[in-house]
């Protein structure tokens, strides 16, 4: 079988630094297939220099599933072919930087980045969106990514669904896989909305196992803020986690979830539950075939549906700040 071709963005960064040894391994396509990756970053002399430096000890990983390993400073080159896309790379806020100034820098990497995947990527090609404000990002590289399927183009929330899963765990006293169908709705920031509604622990309903106020009250919030609890306690950003989600929701993207698991996705919605139809929502879903799609039908309380609206109106104005970048 001929190797897949991985682009990664941001390749000289935290998240990548992780990611790829385990892209390189096999995590992704599994210990029969080759993998090729393709890395991209700016153009800045230091930044292509560390890039190769990455890539040196790619080469001195031996890993034996890595067929090839090239670094690009433009985009085109660097997706041209590509079976999955892994945009981590983004601009991070810089002092006094205001959130549209954030929005709108973005938009204007994610606006290339669509257009240069439309171009040269393989026209199944999956891409998922790391780099933040994520959702909207990845809105962005799909407006402008004429010619390809909306379908192609997701965002992670699964980072935000495997730390809810981990404190339900700890609060129930199971083993995080002991814990099922804990899902994330709406935005990757904070008014998204970890859900347990319909989750399980040991194959019981996780209302049994978890306290409602202690739901409510603080494992939401929790979770919404683990990002800036680990920035705080490492003085880092979370990098670990965030390269092993990715590959989890890739993962299961390429080879299907088990029977009778959800996944967290933000897709481009189709009108799901209410919310705006072509926002990039995160939804439940579940994986077959390579395509996905959002679980239908699920009931929801006055409780989620105000959450759920509250993430979408986020979105919307996310989506109206960089309205002029749209495809
Ligand atoms: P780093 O700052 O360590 O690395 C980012 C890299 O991206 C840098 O090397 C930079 O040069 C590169 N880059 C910037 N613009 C680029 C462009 N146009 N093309 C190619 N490369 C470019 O950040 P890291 O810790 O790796 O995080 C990467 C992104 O993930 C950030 O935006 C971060 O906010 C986001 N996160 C998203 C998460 C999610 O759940 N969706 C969780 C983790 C993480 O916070």
């Amino acid at each position: 079988m001929a190797a897949k071709k991985v682009a990664v963005t941001g390749a000289a960064g935290n998240i990548s630094y992780s990611l790829l040894f385990r892209i390189a391994a096999g995590g992704l396509y599994g210990p029969d297939t080759k993998v090729s990756l393709s890395l991209l970053e700016v153009d800045v002399p230091a930044v292509a220099k560390a890039m190769e430096g990455v890539k040196m000890e790619l080469e001195d990983g031996a890993f034996a599933l890595l067929e090839s390993c090239t670094t690009h400073t433009d985009a085109a080159a660097c997706f041209a072919d590509a079976d999955a896309a892994f945009l981590v790379g983004a601009r991070p806020r810089s002092k006094g930087m205001e959130r549209k100034d954030l929005l709108e820098a973005n938009a204007a990497i994610f606006k290339v980045q669509g257009q240069a995947l439309a171009a040269g990527a393989r026209p199944d090609a999956k891409v998922l969106v790391v780099g933040n404000p994520a959702n909207t990002n990845c809105l962005i590289a799909q407006r402008n990514a004429a010619g390809m399927d909306p379908a192609c183009f997701t965002a992670m929330t699964r980072l935000d669904q495997n730390r809810a899963a981990a404190q339900v765990a700890a609060h129930a006293g199971a083993a995080v896989g002991e814990v099922r169908n804990v899902v994330v709705w709406g935005n990757h920031s904070a008014t998204q909305f970890p859900d347990i509604a319909h989750a399980t622990v040991a194959g019981k309903p996780a209302a049994e196992a978890v306290d409602a106020k202690w739901y409510k009250e603080e494992m939401i919030g929790v979770v919404q803020q683990r990002g800036a609890a680990i920035i705080a306690a490492r003085g880092l950003s979370s990098a670990a986690s965030a390269a092993s989600a990715a590959l989890d929701h890739m993962h299961d993207w390429i080879h299907g979830t088990p029977e009778g698991t959800w996944v967290s996705m933000a897709v481009v919605s189709g009108g799901e539950y209410g919310i705006e139809e072509g926002l990039v929502y995160s939804y439940p879903c579940t994986c077959a075939g390579g395509k996905w799609s959002v679980v239908p039908d699920l009931a929801r309380d006055d409780f989620a549906a105000e959450m759920m609206k509250a993430t979408e109106a986020e979105l919307r104005e996310e989506r109206d700040a960089v309205a002029a970048l749209l495809g």
